[in-house]
Order: C-alpha cells, then sequence, then structure tokens
C-alpha cells in the first residue's frame, strides 16, 4: 500500500504562464464528463473531498494541479493534473477543439508529464474515448487505460466488458486495462504500479 504523505490543490491554471514550475513529474488524468475521475483521484491519494465531486459536469475548464507526496521512494513528489472533462457539450465537438489550445500546448510541450492516465466508463466507452486515444497517441503518448465504476458490474460482466475495452482500443494482456472502483477501491495497488512505471521508464530514458 503506497503512503501518501501529503496531498494538497495547488492551483486551477487557464494559461500556461500559470502552471507549476517546480519541475515536479507530472501524472495527467484524462476522461469524459462523469468518468468518475474526481472520486478516482480521491480514492486513488486517500484524500476524501480534495477534488471535488461537481455535480455540474463541465463546469471545470481548468488544468487542475494537485502536488502529492509519498512514502515511495521512486514515487516521492509529483503532480496529479486533472484535466477538463469532455463530451458534455451539446454541439458535437472533437475533444481537441473543446479542450482547446492550452491543453494540445501542455500535452505537445510539457517536459514534466511523464505519462497520461486515461478513464473510460466501464459501462460504455465512447467514440470521443476512442477519439482522444489516437489523438494523445498521436503526440506521442502512451495512455494508460483505466475503466471506472467496475463495481457497478457484477463479477460475470467484469470479465466481458475488460475483453471488449482491449478490442476497442486494440491492446493486449490483462493488464492493458486496470478496472477501478473508487467506492471500494478495488484497482488502487494496480494503478500505483502503473504510475510507479511511468516513472522507472522516465528515469531510464
Ligand atoms: N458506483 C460508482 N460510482 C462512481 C464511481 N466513480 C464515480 N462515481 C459516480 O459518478 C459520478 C461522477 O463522478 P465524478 O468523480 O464527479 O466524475 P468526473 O466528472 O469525471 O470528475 C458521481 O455521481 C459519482 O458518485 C465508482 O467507482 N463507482
Ligand atoms: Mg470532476
Amino acid at each position: 500500500m503506497t503512503r501518501i504523505f501529503n496531498a494538497e490543490f495547488i492551483r486551477s491554471c487557464w494559461q500556461a504562464e500559470q502552471f507549476p514550475r517546480d519541475r515536479l513529474p507530472e501524472v495527467a488524468f484524462v476522461g469524459r464528463s462523469n468518468v468518475g475521475k474526481s472520486l478516482l483521484i480521491n480514492s486513488l491519494l486517500q484524500w476524501k473531498g480534495l477534488a471535488k465531486v461537481s455535480r455540474t459536469p463541465g463546469k471545470t475548464r481548468s488544468i487542475n494541479f494537485f502536488r502529492v507526496s509519498t512514502a515511495d521512494p521512486l514515487v516521492r513528489r509529483f503532480y496529479v493534473v486533472d484535466f477538463p472533462g469532455y463530451g458534455y457539450a451539446k454541439v458535437a465537438k472533437s475533444v481537441r477543439a473543446q479542450w482547446g489550445p492550452i491543453i494540445e500546448q501542455y500535452l505537445r510541450t510539457r517536459s514534466e508529464l511523464l505519462g497520461v492516465l486515461l478513464l473510460v466508463d466501464s459501462r460504455g466507452v465512447s467514440p470521443l474515448d476512442r477519439e482522444t486515444w489516437e489523438w494523445l497517441r498521436t503526440l506521442g503518448l502512451e495512455p494508460v487505460l483505466v475503466a471506472t465504476k467496475i463495481d457497478k458490474l457484477t463479477r460475470s460482466e467484469r470479465r466481458g466488458t475488460l475483453t471488449m475495452i482491449r478490442e476497442i482500443f486494440d491492446v493486449t494482456g490483462d493488464e492493458a486495462v486496470i478496472p477501478y472502483s473508487s467506492v471500494t477501491h478495488d484497482g488502487r495497488e494496480e494503478l500505483w504500479r502503473a504510475i510507479r512505471k511511468m516513472f522507472v521508464t522516465h528515469n531510464a530514458s
């Protein structure tokens, strides 16, 4: 179990000038509006109410930075970067257009960015999730897939769902998609393992 020393909200950014300057590594959390991103961040960091669970989807247009310190020497200090959710707009727009230039600039140029977690709802993947996946990969990022709200499925539904998600994103292996529940905290260790791997890969390159 990864012991968290501290997790705190630092700031919401609307402009690149506002991004933190202390050069800590960053892990970005990305997903459709209402996918369960805020609750997952709370669950992962064992910090109830840290990332405010919003009742008005799509309200947050900013990039939010949370500074985390843990007892794990490999993952001593880093930022959790909470992206705006996509897919809430009534008008059909590409994810790229919904996010706007700041996010694109962040994804293209942020040297602190270690990796991206792409959250998808285990009850249904959206074409926008697939579009985001493709776009992130075009940018040279290799997102880690997380299937949220897994507690809403029965044991027997889970296996089929995970197989389906692997097919949609064309990935293989049991570890390609991490099933997660912010209610039971299922998947928390696996998610920490994936984050640790980002640090190892980064340090090695
Ligand atoms: N059962 C269940 N509900 C969840 C889970 N994660 C989020 N939810 C619910 O899904 C809704 C959206 O969650 P939230 O974290 O605000 O999503 P966000 O918009 O992606 O930040 C809320 O009503 C949550 O209670 C989960 O793991 N299990
Ligand atoms: Mg949220």
